[in-house]
């Protein structure tokens, strides 16, 4: 993997299924109206455009990652139960990646430990190989191949645990650095140990979940199950800022955008406009200035 990405592929799933509030469909357009394809151009990326989904979405998610990857960093935007199609595709591709999951939720419920009934709070429970024990077999939910080890997902920013979530983390030794963890230790700290249980020993792909829930719903509000407490604008930058200088970003979801249950025009601008930093952010852009495409400075003649 090189230092820095210089090719995104972008591509929303304009999709609400997998939860019951309306509107999430409307997030990927939202994102973009807000300027990302300028902000990732501004960065000096190749940008790929592959639009919006159409149809079966969880299935074709998984197969645009396995065509994209093969050429570019991917960031798509979707609801939470599509990262099993965009996880498992990915690591179709990188069968070695590690996954950081930033959610206000540890969306790792199984079918049969869910209260909500929805499946945006189930993905992981699909993805992780030591649970597959205790998941059922679905139908149309077949294609599916457990993909990721337990030592090989981190979460961050945790907050809403039901739980047999809880049970799950504990007894199936999953790492996580709840808001709680943020306060003693510091974000600092945090992405620290981070990046020391999932990339210490070797270099990996990273796939990056990001839920714009994991924000304190002050900063986000348009989305489907906001907490109080959340990650602060620097916190998340840091993260992201973090995340891009590893040099291993493979993949981003930047999920649960919901302009239809924001309150005013203002709320539904002010999420998308999060959405956008975080995917520049995790993209290279940085606090201090971008460095790569001014090389040059003028000279008096
Ligand atoms: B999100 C929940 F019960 N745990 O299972 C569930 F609290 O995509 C919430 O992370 C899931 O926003 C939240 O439905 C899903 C609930
Ligand atoms: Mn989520
Ligand atoms: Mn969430």
């Amino acid at each position: 993997l090189k230092k820095s990405v210089h090719s995104v592929a972008v591509i929303g799933a304009p999709f609400s299924q997998g939860q019951k509030r309306k509107g999430v469909e409307y997030g990927p357009a939202a994102v973009r109206e807000a300027g990302l394809m300028k902000r990732l151009s501004n960065l000096g990326k190749w940008l790929d455009d592959f639009g919006l989904l159409s149809y079966s979405p969880t299935f074709n998610i998984f197969s645009f990652m396995m065509f994209a990857k093969q050429r570019a960093s991917i960031t798509v935007f979707v609801p939470c139960s599509l990262a099993i199609g965009t996880i498992s595709g990915h690591a179709r591709h990188c069968p070695d990646l590690c996954v950081i999951w930033v959610d206000a939720h540890a969306d790792i419920n199984t079918p049969l430990t869910t209260s909500s009934g929805n499946l945006h709070g189930q993905p992981v429970s699909f993805l992780l190989r030591e649970l597959q024990d205790k998941v059922p077999q679905l139908p149309g939910f077949s294609w599916i191949k457990p993909c990721i080890s337990s030592p090989s997902i981190v979460y961050i920013g945790l907050r809403d645990v039901d739980p047999p979530e809880h049970f799950i983390l504990k007894n199936y030794d999953i790492q996580y650095f709840s808001m709680r963890d943020i306060d003693r230790l510091g974000i600092q700290k945090v992405m620290e140990q981070t990046f020391d249980l999932l990339i210490g020993k070797r270099q990996r792909p990273i796939h990056l979940s990001f839920d714009i829930d994991a924000f304190d719903p002050t900063l986000a509000p348009a989305t489907g199950t906001p907490v109080a407490g959340g990650l602060t604008y620097r916190e998340g930058m840091y993260i992201t800022e973090e995340i891009h200088n590893t040099g291993l970003l493979s993949a981003l979801d930047l999920v649960e955008v919901n302009p239809q249950l924001a309150a005013s025009e203002e709320e539904a601008k002010a999420t998308a406009s999060l959405a956008v930093d975080v995917i520049a952010s995790s993209f290279g852009q940085t606090r201090e200035g971008g460095h790569i495409v001014y090389d040059q400075l003028p000279t008096p003649s």
